[in-house]
């Protein structure tokens, strides 16, 4: 039986990177007691949702999050007490209210999100239900059809992730042809051990990056995709057919704003926007790169609009994915509908700080036939509350980093249960 809140509480614990973070703790009268924590990003976009840290040099240089975690136990506790678990949109509703900035900036986002997530897990136990069930309700309870989303597997771990001379952030291999996740799961795990192994025969660094990605010093991008076309082929897949490729430019973190100019140092020259579109379009030809996010600037709207526009918005084939450009955010999500500059959307619940608001942007965007991408952050925990909310949202997507590490695979774990138990 779903009950009343009794207490929130939190407190600070470590993510994957060894920063602080918070993590949240709810009690309901009838004890039931469930918790969820937070996640934090690396290269965050400049119009995301406020995450609150101390800037006391004398603790975690300055990123401890006891301030998150006093509000969560202080204000959210007192004003949140007494309400029904399951009232998930007055929960996020009353604590926008509270906070009452724009961009949860009195509070913090962390604070915020933290119970926001810490009530859904605690409602689903205290109804009996799997907690993607109780996410479905939320967002949909006439839907019956669930579905597992398809991975976009980081292996290549570069930009602010990883101590890497590769200024592209992320590159993907999306298993598009297998029918099941685990089957999936596997075919990119094959890959991912035969990339390993190609890079360590050529003398490069097997080391992980933040993400369970190889983070290796290369001569070029290029050199990047022919190390991923032939760990395709060895582990006896045909790339473009089962597999094909992605990347999260994170173009963001290498646009200087004062020259307006994208700064690929491993290519050796700066390019303005039309030229970077040429380079992707040259990389598409060459191989099967297929999703492209965040290609450029968070705030180069007219440069994404002649990307998408005049050559991709209509072919479902090619993804274009806008992450810091649109931060979950439905303002920014609108802006980019009317305009025509993407696709598909990467949704990240701490950009924006509560369920309710992210579920809200999902369906914003699948009502424009946005295809969604449910995202992970390079900092992370081993939280699995995105799995369940892919599943329940009918994401086409997730992408949550390579196959190892455990935060990383946490998440394809939970998964791999949600399938086994939706098949019987
Ligand atoms: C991204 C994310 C996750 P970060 O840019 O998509 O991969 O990175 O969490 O560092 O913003
Ligand atoms: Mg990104």
């Amino acid at each position: 039986m779903p009950d009343k809140i009794k207490k929130i509480s939190a407190l600070e614990i470590l993510d994957s990177r060894g920063n602080p973070t918070v993590q949240v703790n709810i009690e309901l009268s009838n004890g039931t007691i469930g918790s969820a924590s937070v996640p934090s990003g690396a290269s965050t976009g400049r119009f995301e949702a406020y995450e609150l840290r101390d800037g006391d040099t004398h603790r975690y240089d300055g990123k401890g999050v006891l301030k998150a975690v006093a509000n969560v136990n202080t204000v959210l506790n007192d004003e949140l007490q007494g309400m029904q678990i399951t009232e998930q949109t007055k929960i996020d509703e009353l604590m926008i209210k509270l906070d009452g900035t724009k961009n949860k900036s009195k509070l913090g986002a962390n604070a915020i999100l933290g119970v926001s997530l810490a009530a859904a897990s605690t409602a689903a136990k205290s109804t009996g239900k799997p907690l993607y069930e109780y996410l479905r309700s939320l967002y949909n309870p006439k839907l019956k059809k669930m579905k597992l989303p398809t991975p976009v597997v980081n292996v290549i771990n570069g930009g602010a992730h990883g101590s890497t001379n590769i200024n592209i952030q992320e590159f993907w291999i999306v298993p598009i042809k297998a029918k099941t996740f685990a089957e999936k799961i596997r075919q990119a795990s094959e890959i991912f051990h035969e990339l390993g192994d190609l890079l360590h025969a050529t003398g490069l660094d097997t080391d992980l990056g933040n993400e369970g990605g190889y983070s290796p010093m290369v001569k070029s991008h290029k050199q990047v995709f022919e190390f991923l076309m032939h760990a395709v082929e060895k582990s006896g897949y045909v790339p473009g057919k089962d597999i094909v490729f992605g990347i999260d430019a994170g173009a963001s973190e290498f646009y200087d704003q004062d020259k307006e100019v994208y700064q690929l140092k491993l290519e050796g020259h700066d390019f303005n926007a039309e030229e970077l579109i040429d380079y992707y379009l040259d990389t598409m030809e060459i191989y099967p790169l297929r999703f492209l996010e965040d290609p450029l600037d968070q705030e180069d709207w007219h440069a994404w609009q002649q990307f998408s526009k005049e050559h991709y918005i209509k072919d479902n084939d090619v993804k274009i994915i806008g992450d810091d450009l649109f931060v979950t955010n439905q303002t920014r999500l609108k802006k980019g509908i009317d305009m025509e500059v993407a696709n598909t959307i990467l949704i990240k619940p701490n950009q924006i700080g509560t369920l309710t608001e992210t579920i809200d942007t999902i369906k914003l965007a699948q009502a424009n036939k946005y295809q969604i991408v449910v995202s992970h952050r390079s900092g992370e925990t081993a939280d699995t509350t995105i799995a369940d909310l892919s599943v329940a949202v009918n994401a086409d997507y997730i992408k949550t980093g390579s196959t190892s590490r455990g935060e990383r695979t946490a998440k394809y774990n939970r998964l791999l249960n949600i399938e086994q138990e939706l098949s019987k």
